[in-house]
């Protein structure tokens, strides 16, 4: 089935809209955030006026909705990723929050002096920087798994690195730069056959793909609201309920103990237990409300839509001379795509599309090392969701070749 993208496009109010000098705003940089439709908007705002108030605390009206709005959009966060359970659907700020939290839980009961953690070359700073920070506390060992020249990882160094027994491998499902899908469940495999453990950071992929973490068989599994049409302050760790279970506390206070003495006291139950101090209530509703808004659409409908459109693209910005890619053919890729204009900075490439009312991001993209291995400080980034039409992507080709114009 297609997408209705023209019917889609209504539910957004912000594309609907027109920028400082009167040009209609397109928008791709889905990759940072994207944006949210009116049903995710009410939700929120709904919340605020009819059921405001704290979870968990209250026995009075309004703390008994609020407690089953919010608890109800963890039910339907468990759905959406085929989670077994509510309990392993942990509320977090975001990816970041989600990946320190098995640093400094899981990772810090788990690993000691000399212990390897496998990262890879695309992953993003979220994934890079809580595990530097662990090694300078531990002095844990850290290896990568290579990035081919074309954008893939390198699965026959992952096998060798495999071969030294690393006990936490931790890789992004698809890569914000190059947006390339990695083969996540052949991984996962092969590092439980050692006996590793995986976390899977989701922040591109469950806004754009099914992902059922039950069959990928993933222990930790990271995601954002905020790139799937939820609000921005929210994000999720999904956990397997033994390893949850076997876990110390991350942040302590209020919800996620049972009972405080003045010299001691004893954990919540999961998922409470990860969740201390008053939580963003409106926006785990908003978020739920994002679940229910993906799920009628469909994943696969999303995901088929966004593979018509990417493709459409790279073939367009193919064409343009001087122009090149980063990243695998359109089959083996999400809707990214990072590119450098020969001789032209990519911060004026983004400053000038502005112009035209074309949003794309430039710099790093927070993956500083992927940007280096391929001997370049900064791409151009245009990225790709449900609202996407192949009429923004002929825009952001034409407002290219008056960037070359412009700088001939
Ligand atoms: N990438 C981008 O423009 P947070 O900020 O915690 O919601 O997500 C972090 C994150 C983690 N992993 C991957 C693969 C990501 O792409 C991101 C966020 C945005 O590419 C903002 S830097």
């Amino acid at each position: 089935m297609s997408l209705d993208v023209n019917k889609i496009r209504k539910d957004f109010p912000i594309l609907q809209r027109e920028t400082r000098d009167g040009v209609r705003v397109v928008y791709l940089d889905s990759t940072a955030t994207s944006q949210k439709p009116s049903q995710v908007i009410d939700a929120m705002n709904d919340y605020y006026q009819q059921s405001n108030a704290n979870i968990h605390r209250g026995v009075h009206t309004l703390a008994e909705e609020a407690t089953s709005l919010y608890e109800g959009a963890r039910e339907k966060i468990a759905k959406f990723i085929n989670a077994n359970s509510s309990r392993e659907i942990i509320y977090t700020r975001n990816t970041t929050e989600a990946i320190n939290l098995v640093a400094y839980s899981w990772a810090r009961a788990n690993l000691k002096a000399g212990d390897l953690v496998i990262l890879t070359e695309m992953e993003h700073h979220s994934n890079l920087v809580p595990w530097h920070m662990l090694q300078a506390e531990k002095n844990i060992e850290l290896d990568f798994i290579t990035v081919t020249e074309n954008g893939l990882l390198d699965l026959d160094v992952y096998k060798s690195l495999l071969d030294r027994s690393p006990k936490l491998v931790s890789f992004t499902h698809m890569s914000n730069v190059l947006g390339t899908i990695n083969p996540v469940q052949e991984m996962i495999q092969m590092a439980h056959q050692i006996g590793a453990i995986v976390l899977v950071d989701g922040a591109q992929s469950v806004p754009h793909l099914q992902v059922d973490v039950q069959k990928l068989d993933a222990d930790f599994y990271a995601f954002s609201a905020h790139k799937m049409c939820g609000p921005t302050g929210i994000g999720i760790l999904y956990g397997k309920s033994a390893l949850l279970e076997s876990m110390p506390p991350f942040l302590g206070g209020g919800d996620m103990i049972k009972e405080v003495k003045l010299k001691s006291f004893r954990a919540n139950t999961l998922p409470h237990k990860f969740e201390a101090g008053t939580p963003a209530i409106a926006e785990a509703i908003g978020l739920g409300a994002a679940v229910d808004y993906l799920s009628n659409i469909g994943m696969e409908n999303i995901a088929a839509h966004e593979h018509q459109i990417t493709e459409y693209a790279l073939e367009r910005l193919e064409e343009i001379p001087g122009l090149k890619l980063f990243g695998p053919s359109a089959d083996k890729k999400g809707g990214v795509a990072a590119f450098t204009l020969d001789g032209i900075h990519p911060h004026d490439v983004a400053q000038i599309l502005d112009k035209d009312g074309i949003a794309v991001r430039a710099g790093h993209h927070c993956a500083q090392p992927l940007h280096e291995k391929f001997g370049i400080p900064a791409t151009s980034r245009a990225s790709f969701y449900l609202y996407s039409t192949k009429d923004e992507v002929d825009l952001l080709v034409n407002g290219i070749y008056k960037v070359k114009e412009m700088f001939k």
